[in-house]
């Protein structure tokens, strides 16, 4: 086959090295890449032999302990082919090489054999395009590639004079976990706190951009130097490269106005090491004239520089990090002393051009999850001294304590000051843009104000709502000393499950998919009817309640979307509310409303509902109850939800009080009115709850009425079990059943109780029962069973724990409960039933419940890059505390949340 042009074989290797990068860095520590296109590599990959070569694996033990025993072929036509065609099967190619190189390892391993090494291929090999290799570094990368074309070329030289044979694969076994090889690897200095990153960093050749290249260097990252002075870029890269080593440091020149100069400076970045985790934006330019004096010229040169190529570079950053799904952290370099002079300065002008960029304080941070393997990214930017002294504190969070001035140092305290202090500035989402320092209009953006509290959400203290050990990187060091026992134990079950006839990997990969929605409200102290004993720290608004939700999700990995309540969650700017979920990587499930209590001073619930809501005596009350429950549909579409959840207490607490048949007819015929003002696909869940507040009678309180309402209503309003609104006792699995039958069941709250609606942890009383639950649902799925896709929600109320950990702890319950579900062996439970035997049929269910999966949890969530142990990882994070020192305490009081 004929080699692609050199264009061609760049352009389709650059698109490939950071998916393949990001698809092999999801565990364990992130790789860098290197791309050889040589005319012997093409040679090799073009030629017939290819295929009957490559797996034959290389014959040098020197050569495969870089390179593997065998390489990964990818095929591919570059006469027919795009990069692009490439993607979609790299995925199970990379699967089924891990598969064969994980049977490799079993079948040659001896008892006192190393655990199995990162199972990913080292060396990948295009047709037309040339080789890949990836590894811990890039020395190691590089070389790696040099010891396979050794390999091309001893294969090439024995092929022409006789056939040429691998290495026998026990042999090579041997060689490749020789313990003495193996005590050497251990032996292996620990990398440094960002090996294997790849920093790119505009204006990278000279000042603070040289300055930060040197310290990331330093700490063990590579480092792609950008610049438009191509002098100084190549002096600095020379003398990088003397003191850091050629390999870690590569030069791009960019002029960073320009969208095609930086998309091509991150396609050789992508080159020089697969991929990228950090993008400092740092290229500015300082010109300083009072404003009387400022050209246009000179405002647009600044535009250009300053807004528009921290735009361009961030955006290519981002679309990069993106396709890695690693992560990553962006960062924003602006000075100062636009922002508040130095005692004794001058400001460098007032207002001087670049302060519209500089004045403006970002905080951003993206997590994408759904089914994506979990990851973040942060975009910080702070002040930073022009005085060189590297980039202030921006990079706490990610780099190393002490990189750059230590904690606290983010924003200067002044700075910090009047980020925090909000009124008479201008937000939206995460930004804020002080224009008062402009000297320009004073004025509050009414758009941004929140109705729960009469000003501003003050939201954008990032810096000290994200505790650095909650990044993911801190998150990958505080798994890494659990990672050997949990493979171990992971192994054993895999083993166990293998001899019941169960794929452990199946399980992990159902576990890993599977999401249950964190209510907006529980996130706070609950409390009872009595009394509530707030905590510290308690989230003053939806903003913080969706940052709260956000650890869980991190440190989890189960929980990516949140289920809100109205109007206790409202707010006047639902895009700036999207935008913060969908910035910290949630989503959102049904919304709720609430017609349960008053709400004062709100203009849409003039009426009380103290005698009951959608089903009122009073029309009146009923039309208000309605347009609230259409209101939060309207909301809840906006924002990305698909369903309203309908829980009203209307009841009655006496004998009498209520004509029961009136009553729920009337129910009936709100909730039609709901219905039929629904946006198109929304579906309409309504919840039942056995009493309380109403003692004596509750409209729905029962899954019998809950049906029959629904039947009534239409197709799209379903059933919502609450597991706490049953009587003790009841059946709540068989109540499963029954709706899945009538193709009725909406989802549930989970949680769990003793007595009644006590709204404890999920599983905290009987675990039992839920397993029983998800057999049920499991048994469903399994089946098929028509129009089932039911919502997993938690509702909780926490009186005495720390409702995050209550929380994290219930997703984690939940999660159990699926999982053991799915090691219910069927067939059999199916064959007992059908035999009578009783006995046997409720062990198979047992035997389900009673298998410690706790391995398969903690593996999907190491490999989604949350914690294997959440609980500790939360202590450990000093959350809490760090939300405690920024949202005031409340003071304890009467009841809370029923
Ligand atoms: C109710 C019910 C609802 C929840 C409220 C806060 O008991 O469970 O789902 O919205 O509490
Ligand atoms: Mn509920
Ligand atoms: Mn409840």
């Amino acid at each position: 086959m004929q080699p692609a042009p050199a264009p061609t074989r760049r352009a389709v290797a650059a698109t490939l090295m950071p998916v393949i990068r990001g698809l092999i860095s999801q565990e364990g520590p992130r790789k860098v890449g290197h791309f050889d296109d040589a005319p012997e590599v093409l040679e090799f990959v073009g030629s017939h032999a290819l295929d009957s070569l490559a797996p034959l694996g290389t014959s040098c033990p020197d050569h495969f302990l870089r390179t593997k025993i065998a390489p990964l072929v990818l095929a591919f036509d570059p006469a027919t082919q795009q990069a692009a065609d490439l993607l979609p099967g790299l995925e199970d190619a990379l699967a089924a090489y891990r598969a064969g190189y994980a049977a490799y390892y079993q079948r040659c391993k001896h008892p006192d054999s190393p655990a199995m090494r990162d199972p990913n291929p080292v060396v990948y090999l295009i047709p037309g395009i040339g080789m890949l290799t990836f590894a811990a570094d890039k020395a190691t990368a590089r070389i790696s590639g040099e010891f396979y074309r050794n390999a091309i070329n001893v294969m090439r030289g024995a092929s022409t004079v006789s056939e040429y044979r691998g290495l026998p694969e026990q042999e090579a076994f041997n060689i490749e976990y020789w313990l003495l090889e193996e005590a050497k690897l251990q032996r292996l200095p620990r990398p440094r706190a960002l090996a294997g990153r790849i920093a790119f960093i505009t204006g990278g050749a000279g000042g603070i951009g040289a300055a930060t290249a040197r310290r990331l260097l330093q700490d063990g990252a590579c480092v792609v130097l950008c610049d438009i002075d191509r002098e100084a870029l190549e002096g600095t890269r020379a003398a990088l490269a003397k003191s850091h080593g050629a390999d870690q440091v590569a030069a791009v020149w960019a002029d960073v106005t320009r969208e095609e100069a930086l998309a091509a400076a991150f396609t050789e970045t992508a080159l020089a090491f697969g991929g990228l985790d950090i993008c400092v934006c740092n290229a500015g330019i300082a010109s300083a004239a009072p404003l009387e004096e400022t050209s246009l010229a000179l405002w647009q040169k600044n535009i250009d520089i300053l807004a528009t190529g921290y735009f361009l570079t961030s955006r290519e950053a981002y679309r990069m990090l993106l396709t890695q799904k690693l992560g990553g952290s962006i960062i924003m370099v602006a000075s100062k002393n636009a922002l508040v002079a130095s005692p004794g300065r001058r400001p460098i002008a007032r207002p001087r051009p670049q302060s519209c960029i500089s004045r403006a304080a970002w905080h951003w941070r993206g997590r994408r999850t759904a089914s994506a393997p979990t990851w973040s990214t942060r975009m910080r930017c702070c002040a930073a001294a022009a005085s060189g002294r590297a980039i202030g504190g921006a990079a706490r969070g990610f780099l190393p304590e002490g990189f750059a001035g230590g904690a606290g140092r983010c924003l200067s305290p002044a700075l910090a000051a009047q980020t925090q202090r909000l009124p008479g500035g201008y937000r939206r989402g995460h930004r804020l843009l002080r224009l008062r320092d402009l000297r320009q209009i004073h004025r509050q953006h009414p758009e941004c104000r929140c109705r729960q509290r009469q000003r501003f959400h003050p939201v954008n203290q990032m810096d000290k709502f994200v505790t650095p050990q909650l990044d993911q990187a801190a998150l990958a060091a505080q798994n890494a000393p659990l990672l050997a026992a949990l493979q171990e134990d992971y192994e054993a079950l895999g083993r166990g499950l293998a001899r019941r006839g169960i794929d452990i990997e199946a399980v992990t990969r159902a576990v890993a998919s599977f999401g249950v929605a964190t209510p907006s409200w529980a996130v706070g102290t609950g409390g009872t009817r009595f009394a509530r004993f707030p905590m510290p720290g308690e989230p003053r608004n939806v903003f913080d309640k969706l940052e709260d939700c956000a650890v869980i999700h991190r440190l989890t990995a189960a929980t990516p979307t949140v289920s809100l309540h109205f109007p206790w969650d409202e707010v006047s700017d639902v895009a700036a509310l999207k935008e913060h979920a969908a910035a910290l990587g949630l989503g959102f499930d049904a919304v709720n409303s609430n017609t349960f209590q008053d709400h004062p001073g709100n203009p849409a619930h003039p009426l009380s509902y103290k005698f009951g809501s959608l089903t009122h005596a009073d029309a009146a009350v009923r039309a208000q109850a309605v347009a609230h429950n259409i209101a939060c549909a309207a909301l809840g579409a906006k924002l990305g939800a698909r369903a309203l959840t309908i829980w009203v207490g209307d009841g009655a607490n006496f004998p009498g009080q209520q004509d029961f048949t009136a009553a729920f007819e009337r129910y009936i015929e709100s909730v039609q009115a709901v219905y039929g003002a629904l946006p198109a696909d929304f579906a309409l869940f309504l919840e039942h709850k056995m009493y309380e507040p109403a003692f004596y009678a509750t409209v729905i309180q029962d899954w019998g009425s809950s049906l029959l309402a629904a039947q009534a209503v239409g197709e799209r309003c379903l059933c919502l079990v609450d597991l706490g609104h049953h009587a003790p006792n009841v059946n709540i699995e068989m109540i499963v059943a029954r709706l899945v039958h009538a193709r009725k069941l909406a989802g549930f709250h989970f949680n769990d109780s003793k007595y009644g609606d006590d709204d404890l942890d999920a599983g905290a009383i009987d675990p039992y029962r839920l397993f029983l639950v998800f057999n049920e649902l499991v048994g469903a799925q399994a089946r098929q069973a028509p129009g089932f896709a039911p919502a997993y929600m938690l509702d909780q109320s926490h009186n005495v724990t720390d409702p995050i950990e209550s929380l994290i702890t219930s997703a984690i319950e939940v999660q159990r409960a699926f999982a053991q579900a799915l090691l219910v062996d069927r067939a059999a439970l199916a064959g007992f039933q059908a035999q009578n035997d009783a006995l046997m049929a409720s062990q198979t269910l047992k035997r389900a419940f009673l298998t410690d999966v706790q391995p398969i949890l903690g593996m999907a969530r190491a490999r989604a890059g949350a914690a294997i142990e959440p609980l500790s990882a939360y202590r450990a994070s000093g959350y809490r505390a760090a939300v405690a020192r920024i949202r005031p305490a409340k003071a304890g009081g009467g009841g809370g949340i029923v």
